[in-house]
């Protein structure tokens, strides 16, 4: 036995990991990172728990899940309002008593302005849902994540996070937050098996620059002009793997990158017609 584990339990995970009995509750799951990690955690066996404002955009996700043989249950959840997160755990504490994997990923970024310019209602979202939001669903999900069964708590951050950039103040300041809740979180929880750790990318292609700039799709696309980005699959497959790593095993901290974005300001861009 090593910390109350058995050795049986240790070989349980890792990349032979049975999934089948886990359950895996995503917020953020209508679109992008959320939508591909609910497919890619059901890929592999487990059970999933949906949650996000646009319920159409849920089920859809929960049906392609569903094709996998894994039960994909989805609610609408607000997490800007300590109500709807409630409803929502409830509404999750019904179907497991255990909830294995927790991922924070609801949130995105709400216009590029600079601090002059900036608007309170886009400043207000972005801490509501990014920051409270990411806060409210941990102490609402924890009572039910289980202790020492390898058990994770996968924050997603952004390369926002480790560096600032014009236009970008609030939603920067907010992944910079993201970072210091998951280390405090580590630090709280250190002792009760459960992980806690956080994936922060780069550019990635999803819905997340339709949202910052309204739908102006054109303006969206600029974002990616000449660029391979990164695309949600590669976010799902690297939660995945965090989650499969052996209990003993805590994976802190990812940033992952498009190949062609060496930082922030440094995008290689080719040619484009
Ligand atoms: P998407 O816009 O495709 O997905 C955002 C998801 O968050 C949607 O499912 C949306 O659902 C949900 N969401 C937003 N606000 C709320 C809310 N108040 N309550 C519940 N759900 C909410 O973008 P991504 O998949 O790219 O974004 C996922 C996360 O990744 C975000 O935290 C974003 O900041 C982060 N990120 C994105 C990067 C990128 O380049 N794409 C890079 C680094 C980090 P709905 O609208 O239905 O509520
Ligand atoms: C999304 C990445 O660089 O657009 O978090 O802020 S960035």
């Amino acid at each position: 036995m090593i910390g109350g584990l058995s050795s049986a339990g240790r070989t349980s995970y890792g990349p032979g990991m049975q999934w089948n009995d886990r359950w895996v509750l995503i917020t953020g799951a209508s679109s992008g990172f959320g939508a591909a990690a609910a497919e890619a955690f059901t890929r592999a066996g487990a059970h999933v728990l949906l949650g996000a404002r646009r319920r159409d955009r849920l089920a859809q996700v929960a049906e392609a899940c569903r094709k996998t043989g894994a039960r994909a249950e989805f609610h609408e959840l607000d997490v800007a309002a300590t109500s709807s997160v409630t409803e929502f755990v409830d509404w999750a504490g019904s179907f497991t008593p255990h909830v294995d994997v927790l991922i924070n990923n609801a949130g995105g970024a709400l216009g590029l302005d600079t601090v002059a310019a900036g608007r309170d209602e886009d400043w207000e979202a972005m801490v509501q849902s990014n920051l409270l939001g990411l806060a409210r669903v941990t102490r609402g999900v924890l009572p039910l994540i289980p202790h020492h069964r390898g058990a994770s708590i996968l924050n997603i951050g952004s390369i926002a996070g480790h560096q600032a950039y014009e236009g970008g103040s609030i939603y920067c300041g907010v992944k910079a937050a993201e970072r210091s809740i998951t280390q405090a979180l580590r630090l709280e929880l250190n002792g009760t098996g459960i992980r806690v750790g956080s994936l922060d990318p780069g550019m990635a292609l999803t819905e997340f620059s339709d949202v910052r700039f309204r739908g102006d799709t054109a303006r969206a696309a600029q974002v990616y002009r000449g660029v391979e980005p990164l695309v949600a699959q590669d976010i799902a497959e690297t939660l995945l793997w965090m989650a499969s790593r052996p209990p003993h095993v805590n994976i802190d901290e990812i940033v992952i990158k498009p190949t062609d974005q060496a930082a922030i300001h440094k995008v290689h861009r080719r040619a484009t017609a």
